[in-house]
């Protein structure tokens, strides 16, 4: 387990839309250089940077077409093999993001897999024997080769599905995950993965990782798939960190992963917090956050082990946070994500609460999801600080609102976003019982009239933190003794026969003993 996780706060970049610096109107590495300072200052140590490598972006680059060149529109591998050492300079890490499940139509592999005489990619793809007969239940890609067959494909018609086999055979075309094509498609990702460790990354968010062996509706075969590619790691790069976008830890972290996500999809109950027609964090006081608690403390007790289990603000996938979760309720919605176990993940401008631009045109496969692409706003100037560029040709325009939040702006106010994140974590980073690996027990569960409520311990350090968004007063039974208030928003919460009653829209943090 790399130790650099025990204290690991990461901030997720969307390279296309962070920071141009050549006026072209799309991000770039120099501009991520640019602002490590600034993620530094911010209070993050990590950065997972989405998929930055050669693609014809039918997805954002989630369809790669070589593992091994970065995208010349951010920059060359040289820069950023320097933007590693410039984080690493600063004492940050760097996560790249891998996608191992599919590839582009365009990678060399599927034009090769696609002859129809044998040759080294064949088995590549996950190919039926005939043009006429489907690939069972995923869609598939048919008549588009002289090869006879039809393909699977992973996401977009544009993601042929890599092949690593079928846990459940029952057609002659799914090979076992120990055929030599399967095998050969992993060894292949185990060297794409030496490639960009050997660079100098510290690791990689994996895409779509639960979904590699198919058939697999347990996921065993997947989670005997990443342990081996696990194996590989602790021998080789025993410091490389992966996280797992797959949204079950339970699954995820005995199958090898360090870390995983809790999010918009899967069954963690994340979308009851902040994305529902009525989410916990709401001064209507309607949500209710006890079906996710009850998830979480049993995913952590199935999940077992010291994987960690992360909460994100938000993703290049969801709706922005601020779209639901509006004004001071943001606050408190970070209150908890900064105070919770596992590592936390700042969606880039989160921190100053972009919020979802509707309407927009679909940018790169994006569809609802490019409102949360926007560029970052930086400042009060040209293109909010973003790019150069003329405003008409930035990969995404920007928030048209005349009151768009900015770092700039918010920088220099004590009560805005950007201050209260910047202090809650370094509040976090000054009490150990806060940080990723202490132990937590909820005391209120967020359900109707009880507010979220949990005690963090770690090396005789007891916290109490309690949050409630209602606009009515919400309590919980509690027989311990109240200590010192370390921090506060609204009024404090007051004890009184054995109950703990937390002030409407509050949230507290508490030496307990
Ligand atoms: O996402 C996988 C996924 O299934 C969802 O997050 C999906 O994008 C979302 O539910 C749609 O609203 C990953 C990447 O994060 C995503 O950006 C890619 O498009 C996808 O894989 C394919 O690589
Ligand atoms: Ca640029």
């Amino acid at each position: 387990m790399p130790k650099w996780l025990d204290h690991a706060v990461f901030y997720e970049i969307y390279p296309q839309t962070f920071l141009d610096t050549n006026a072209d109107g799309i991000g770039d590495f120099q501009g991520i250089i640019n602002k490590l300072d600034y993620i530094k200052d911010l209070g993050c140590n990590a950065i997972w940077l989405n998929p930055c490598f050669v693609s014809p972006f039918s997805d954002a680059g989630y369809d790669v077409a070589d593992y091994y060149h970065t995208a010349p529109r951010y920059g060359t591998n040289e820069d950023l093999k320097r933007l590693f050492q410039e984080a690493h300079s600063r004492g940050l890490h760097v996560l790249l993001d891998l996608v191992p499940g599919h590839t582009s139509v365009e990678h060399p592999w599927f034009k090769a897999s696609m002859r129809p005489e044998r040759n080294e990619y064949s088995d590549r793809y996950i190919w039926t024997d005939s043009a006429w007969e489907w690939t069972e239940n995923m869609p598939c890609l048919r008549g588009i080769s002289q090869r006879d067959g039809s393909c699977a494909v992973n996401f977009f018609s544009t993601q042929p599905a890599l092949n690593y086999g079928y846990y459940e055979r029952t057609r002659s075309w799914q090979q076992s995950p120990e055929d030599e094509g399967p095998r050969a498609t992993l060894e292949e990702m185990k060297n794409v993965m030496r490639f960009w460790l050997g660079l100098g990354c510290d690791g990689f968010r994996v895409d779509m990782a639960g979904s590699l062996v198919k058939n697999d509706p347990e996921g065993k075969g997947t989670m005997a798939l990443w342990r081996k590619v696990r194996a590989f790691l602790d021998e080789e790069f025993p410091e490389a960190a992966i996280i797992s976008e797959w949204g079950e830890p339970d699954k995820s972290l005995p199958g090898g992963f360090h870390m995983d996500f809790l999010l918009h999809f899967g069954p963690s109950h994340y979308n009851d917090l902040f994305r529902c027609e009525e989410p916990f964090f709401s001064d209507r006081g309607q949500g209710d956050a006890s079906a996710f608690v009850e998830k979480y403390l049993e995913t952590c007790e199935k999940a077992g082990g010291d994987g960690l289990i992360c909460l994100p603000s938000g993703n290049h996938d969801m709706d922005r946070l601020a779209k639901y979760v509006e004004g001071e309720q943001l606050k408190l919605a970070f209150t908890f994500l900064l105070t919770m176990p596992g590592a936390p993940f700042v969606y880039y401008g989160d921190e100053i609460g972009m919020r979802q631009v509707e309407g927009l045109t679909s940018v790169e496969g994006g569809y609802s999801r490019t409102g949360a692409r926007t560029p970052m706003q930086w400042d009060g100037g040209v293109n909010a600080g973003f790019s150069a560029a003329p405003a008409s040709e930035l990969y995404i325009p920007l928030d048209p609102a005349p009151d768009r939040p900015t770092v700039q702006d918010q920088q220099g106010k004590a009560d805005s976003l950007y201050s209260y994140v910047k202090g809650l974590l370094a509040l976090r980073r000054e009490h150990p019982a806060l940080q990723n690996r202490s132990g937590i027990r909820f005391v209120g569960d967020g359900a109707p009239g009880v507010p979220l409520a949990y005690e963090r311990e770690c090396e005789g350090e007891r916290l109490l933190v309690v949050v409630n968004p209602r606009s009515q007063t919400a309590s919980f039974p509690w027989n311990g003794a109240l200590g010192e208030a370390v921090f506060c928003l609204g009024a404090p919460a007051v004890q009184a026969a054995g109950a703990v009653t937390a002030a409407p829209a509050s949230a507290g943090i508490y030496r307990i003993s």
